[in-house]
């Protein structure tokens, strides 16, 4: 395998030594894409996100074929809410709050059925899992000293929603000096036409946030 990877992207080629390399799939649980959970929680068609699911499949087989590391992220809570700003607490009017008891348990709280990630895409020995209580992974977690300790440079993102806790997580990454790139068809919003903004601010101005390609493109240059 090449010691260098070049994957045809917007706004342009997206370069990275193989060596640098991870994979980070956001918050790819039951809480946002099964009924009854947070996401349904405040008021949207989950089904929405299950277009995703196929497309992380593959590129998560991918990154394991290749040996390189993965990091998959969890939104959740403290049983005791202590890391839960009453700001988020206290938004929205919906009947299921953060901590309330619904079908998957408690509403995204860490250990509960619905905070777990989809099976689909469940972690293996040797992944890094992150529980976050903010949208973006690196605010009051350990994500950053796990990337550093594994020498990783580029960030290859998937998972949900586009426009919250991934945009904010690649802007996040792309603050601390990693090369983002987001795969296009392995993401997903409970609003398509934020999905498409998403893309478009952060690929535009030169890649301000970072690069975007489909599955596909990235498959091929890991093989
Ligand atoms: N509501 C919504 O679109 N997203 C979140 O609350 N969290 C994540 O994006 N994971």
């Amino acid at each position: 395998a090449a010691a260098t990877l070049t994957i045809p992207a917007e706004p342009y080629d997206y370069v990275a030594a193989r060596a640098g390399l991870a994979l980070i799939i956001i918050d790819m649980q039951r809480d946002f894409l099964e009924p009854g959970g947070f996401g349904a929680a405040l008021g949207n068609d989950v089904s929405l996100l299950r277009a995703s699911i196929a497309p992380t499949i593959r590129l998560l087989a991918g990154f394991r074929a290749a040996g390189l590391p993965v990091v998959h992220t969890r939104e959740c809570h403290l049983p005791d809410l202590s890391d839960c700003p009453p700001a988020k607490h206290g938004r929205g009017p919906g009947p299921l709050r953060i901590g309330d008891t619904g079908p998957m348990g408690r509403i995204l709280i860490r250990g509960e059925p619905g905070a777990a990630i989809i099976p689909e895409l469940a972690p293996v020995d040797g992944e890094v899992v992150i529980d976050k209580p903010g949208k973006g992974a690196f605010h009051a977690t350990p994500l950053m000293a796990e990337l550093q300790a594994r020498g990783v440079t580029h960030l290859v993102f998937a998972g949900v929603t586009t426009e919250v806790c991934v945009q904010t997580t690649m802007r996040e990454a792309n603050d601390r000096g990693f090369d983002c790139l987001l795969a296009t068809d392995a993401t997903d919003s409970y609003f398509p036409a934020f999905k498409a903004a998403t893309i478009a601010m952060i690929t535009a101005q030169a890649g301000i946030v970072g690069w975007a390609a489909p599955v596909d493109a990235i498959l091929t240059a890991l093989e």
